[in-house]
């Protein structure tokens, strides 16, 4: 299997996250890809590729032109008003702020910009951020290309990762939505239909909300409850869709400590609505902070379980291409992605 690789992802290194008002290390950080990398370089059936440029317009095609200009401007801005080197809002555009007086005008300055572009306070803009999430769509969308042209199977190692970002507005560790980029890319550029399925611990809630309106693009997720995990307000099993798009989003909230068994099985309960929509490409979004030992979540699910994951995958016999989303073991999250994908290549 092709892996799609940049070293362009280290230029995203920030060091905190603010977690229920406190600073704390993030948990999203360089070492998660490269130890991958390493894991998988340890297996001859994994071959590693550069990342091809495509270039703004497959992401303009998703997000909100307002969103991308944000991004690439907006640390040097911050920079320059205060010498420090990340940022995260002060305020965020809650819907209850102006309820009942419509949307407020577009941001002018970058710091009324970060709460109107970002809703949450874990994911930092830092030098490097745009440039690194520029790069980790060119992976995705260079690992799309791989399975357009006829290979069964690829993965992008993708960091920083993508799904809960919505077409205005990054969180989540995520600012360009690199699934949702590439099912509508190949939605759009094939006129056929693509599943996303996110088997992070974390529902995709911006690929949902990309998605949630059209019937080209299923999105399937299994994830935490929303009850209990983050991202809270999205993931509820009675969201399936809306407009031409009723019936075409599936959620799947799962109990803490969930275990292999139950999650295989759920996962091929969604399977079998996988066949029944007929894609030509499944987008699994990727996260393996659904491992018993991961820091930040409560699932149970072991380094055999994924291959189990992979395996069911596979069985849908429907070209695949992998894009990594979490997984905040470091220790185990080499092992765990290189699990997953070898019971997909079988
Ligand atoms: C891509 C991805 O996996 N993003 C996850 C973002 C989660 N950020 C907030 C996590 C809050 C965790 N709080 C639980 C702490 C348990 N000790
Ligand atoms: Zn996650």
């Amino acid at each position: 299997m092709d892996v799609v690789w940049t070293d362009l992802h280290r230029l995203h290194s920030p060091q905190h996250e603010i977690n229920m008002g406190q600073p704390i290390p993030t948990y999203e950080k360089p070492s998660r890809a490269e130890t991958i990398r390493e894991q998988l370089a340890t297996d001859a059936s994994f071959r590693f590729v550069d990342r091809r440029e495509y270039g703004i317009q497959p992401i303009e095609a998703v997000h909100h032109a307002g969103l991308i200009a944000f991004l690439e401007t907006a640390w040097a801005e911050l920079n320059a008003r205060t010498g420090r080197t990340e940022f995260f809002p002060e305020a965020m555009l809650h819907p209850g702020l102006r309820a009942g007086m419509g949307n407020p005008p577009l941001p002018t300055n970058a710091v009324s910009g970060l709460g109107y572009w970002c809703y949450e306070t874990a994911t930092p803009l830092a030098e490097g951020t745009y440039t690194a999430a520029r790069a980790s769509v060119d992976v995705a969308l260079t690992a799309a290309q791989i399975v357009l042209d006829g290979a069964s199977s690829s993965y992008g190692l993708c960091r920083p990762p993508g799904h809960h970002a919505a077409a205005d507005v990054f969180g989540g560790f995520c600012f360009f939505n690199n699934a949702a980029i590439v099912a509508h890319h190949i939605a759009s550029t094939t006129g056929s239909k693509v599943t996303v399925l996110d088997v992070d611990y974390h529902h995709g809630n911006g690929t949902q909300q990309i998605f949630y309106e059209r019937d080209d693009v299923q999105f399937v997720s299994l994830h935490g409850d929303p009850d209990r995990a983050y991202p809270w307000y999205i993931g509820y099993e009675e969201e399936t869709g809306a407009g031409a798009g009723r019936g075409s989003t599936i959620n799947v909230p799962l109990a803490a400590e969930t275990e292999d068994d139950v999650y295989v099985a759920r996962l091929a309960d969604v399977a079998a609505k996988i066949s029944a929509f007929k894609p030509s490409v499944v987008v699994v979004s990727l996260g393996v902070d659904t491992y018993w030992n991961d820091p930040i979540s409560d699932l149970a699910l072991t380094t055999e379980g994924y291959r189990r994951c992979g395996d069911v995958v596979k069985s849908l016999g429907i070209p695949t291409v992998v894009l990594q989303e979490g997984g905040y073991d470091i220790e185990a999250i080499g092992r765990n992605v290189h699990a997953w994908l070898s019971g997909l290549q079988g």
